[in-house]
């Protein structure tokens, strides 16, 4: 029998930026997470998920992809401060320690979005690969600036 590979998870859109909806894949893993609005004139947006790996298997990213959007790609990015400046780099994969959370931020490790323009309200689906051949698919609310500016208590700052 054919091993299932796609799994497919809903998050429900929540004005509470951190009590989305958290569902897990296969029982090891909880996402929850949201995507920014594009700015008007950027070329890109940035995702952030938290990637909580509750089972007892290490976890490995290997890519992101938009089911919906075929213009569009994602890249997994994290950033550094490099002489005072913040500079992002490209991360060819992303590891998650078994019981480990890993947390996209501002500033930090995050999913850049290109060739889709997001909006405020909207959804993106997002279809997270792992390197054992497993997918998942996700859904995160696009936050606007005030919706974010309401709901992010902790600052973060910086690009990304
Ligand atoms: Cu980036």
């Amino acid at each position: 029998m054919k091993k299932p590979n796609v799994f497919v998870w809903i998050l429900l859109s929540s004005s509470l930026l951190y009590t989305l909806g958290a569902l897990a894949l296969t029982q090891s893993l909880m996402i929850e997470g949201y995507a920014r609005e594009t700015p008007p004139g950027a070329p890109m947006s940035a995702a952030y998920l938290s990637l909580h790996n509750t089972g007892k298997q290490p976890l490995q990213l290997t890519a992101v992809e938009l089911p919906g959007g075929e213009d569009g790609a994602v890249n997994l990015h994290t950033t550094e401060r490099e002489r005072g400046v913040n500079r992002m780099r490209p991360l060819e994969k992303l590891s998650i320690a078994a019981g480990e959370k890993l947390q996209m931020m501002p500033g930090g490790i995050h999913l850049m979005i290109h060739g889709v323009r997001l909006q405020a309200g909207d959804t993106l689906p997002l279809r997270l690969l792992f390197d054992d051949g497993s997918s998942l698919e996700v859904v995160v609310p696009i936050m606007g600036r005030d919706g974010l500016e309401k709901e992010h208590h902790h600052h973060h700052g910086g690009a990304g």
